[in-house]
């Protein structure tokens, strides 16, 4: 299994917290503010079984509990993810390429809604 870490400076000292300690064969990770509240969240995905990617998301402004929403289950293995406002929105979505599939899950806005798969290359089909 693969952690999902976060580090901060406390003081003088790195301090590392785990995340998530069940995605199965790690493979990227990205951090971006895709709610605009100011605090990062964390895409993280992985090549293992079932294939997986997550978002993680604090609680609270202190970072100290984390939330995982999924983005993908069983779809892909993601090798890299990207973030981009890829439909010019003032939102930030997600990207990831993994093997010959290429999705982009849809930021939708709102508090505490995961973005969306809304382009699946293997398929090569686009949801409205
Ligand atoms: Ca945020
Ligand atoms: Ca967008």
């Amino acid at each position: 299994m693969t952690e999902v870490a976060k580090s901060s400076l406390q003081g003088r000292e790195w301090r590392r917290q785990v995340l998530d300690d069940s995605l199965d064969g790690g493979h990227t990770i990205q951090a971006a503010d895709l709610d605009g509240d100011g605090n990062d969240e964390l895409i993280a995905g992985g090549r293992g079984k079932p294939f997986s990617t997550h978002l993680y998301k604090a609680d609270d402004a202190r970072g100290i509990r984390w939330t995982r929403a999924t983005l993908d289950e069983g779809g892909m293995g993601p090798a890299a993810c990207v973030v981009a406002d890829l439909n010019a929105d003032r939102r930030p979505d997600v990207a990831c390429i993994g093997g010959a599939t290429l999705k982009w899950y849809e930021n939708l806005g709102g508090a505490g809604s995961a973005p969306r798969a809304v382009l699946d290359s293997s398929t090569a089909t686009a949801r409205e």
